[in-house]
């Protein structure tokens, strides 16, 4: 056996050590049981932050082969926000965003394009070492228009989502891993910020559970701790008011209200970190944040 394959199953055995010592057999196959019964598009989108890529691969690797030791097949989408600003950077293209969004031009989306591809085989192979079946999906699924040229350059709005790919993949119980790159339908690939793309997906997949993983592990609050839960039906406006809340925790919360509003009531957002995605998934406690409406 593999070191690799070896630090995997450690890392797997210790998940469900971890689990068992957070909820009982019971509480734990409750959830096992209730996600096996579901189609397995609608069990759970998660999307991966580049900042977890970059830091945090060992954990993801093993929390989604976990998934799918215990037969879950998760849908992944992924981002490379810190991994775009270095190589970008790298080649003396001057960073340039407006309301959070790359402003792209044809000489960095050549960049952008290797760069995604080059994250999203990371992820893919790294699953695949340690023992995972995985998918590499870098296009096909997002049909996109431009936002706005003349602001964003090559950026795209998601108009359609194809879900072949991510279907055949599922079929063959392997981990769809899929890049936010979108295509115009006259086959000119634009620049998506991942987290749009997401909230594309699960808007069509309108999945059981939602999950963010972000290198933090939730939203935090102003002692930097991570928030336990939010019900933006009594909380959104109070909350985006806060001076500690930044810009990019903005961003997001406002994205994930905007996205819950579009879903049924009983949906729900996670925000965490992967080494605790099992205990979110497997626990009434959960873990990171909870976002509901
Ligand atoms: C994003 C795509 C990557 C992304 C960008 O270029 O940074 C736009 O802004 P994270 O790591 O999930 O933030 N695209 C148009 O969203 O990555």
């Amino acid at each position: 056996m593999s070191v690799s394959m070896d630090n995997h199953l450690q890392t797997r055995q210790t998940i469900v050590r971890l689990l068992s010592s957070m909820a009982s057999a019971k509480e734990i196959s409750q959830y096992l049981k209730r996600f096996s019964q579901l189609d397995s598009k609608r069990f759970a989108v998660v999307k991966v932050g580049g900042a977890v890529l970059r830091d945090d691969l060992a954990a993801l690797t093993s929390s989604l082969a976990f998934l799918q030791d215990v037969g879950l097949t998760p849908i992944v989408i992924h981002g490379a926000g810190p991994q775009l600003d270095e190589e970008l950077s790298a080649a003396g293209i001057v960073k340039q965003t407006v309301n959070g969004l790359r402003v792209t031009s044809p000489e960095a989306l050549a960049i952008v394009r290797r760069v995604f591809q080059a994250q999203n085989l990371k992820l893919v192979e790294a699953l695949q070492a340690g023992d995972g079946r995985a998918t590499s999906i870098i296009s096909g699924v997002f049909e996109a228009e431009y936002l706005d040229r003349d602001t964003y350059g090559l950026v795209g709005e998601v108009k359609k989502v194809n879900l072949a790919p991510i279907e055949a993949s599922l079929q063959a119980g392997s981990i769809p891993v899929i890049a936010s790159l979108g295509e115009t339908a006259g086959g000119q690939i634009l620049n998506v910020n991942a987290d749009f793309a997401a909230n594309e997906l699960v808007q069509v997949l309108q999945p059981y559970k939602i999950v963010f993983l972000t290198g933090t592990g939730g939203l935090l609050d102003d002692n930097g701790k991570v928030i336990d839960s939010i019900n933006l039906s009594t909380e959104y406006e109070h909350l985006i008011e806060q001076p500690w809340i930044n810009g990019g925790m903005k961003v997001k919360i406002e994205q994930i209200k905007d996205l819950l509003d579009k879903l049924p009531l009983t949906s729900s957002v996670s925000i965490t970190k992967p080494a605790e995605l099992a205990k979110e998934l497997f626990t009434h406690k959960g873990s990171g944040t909870l976002v509901r409406r």
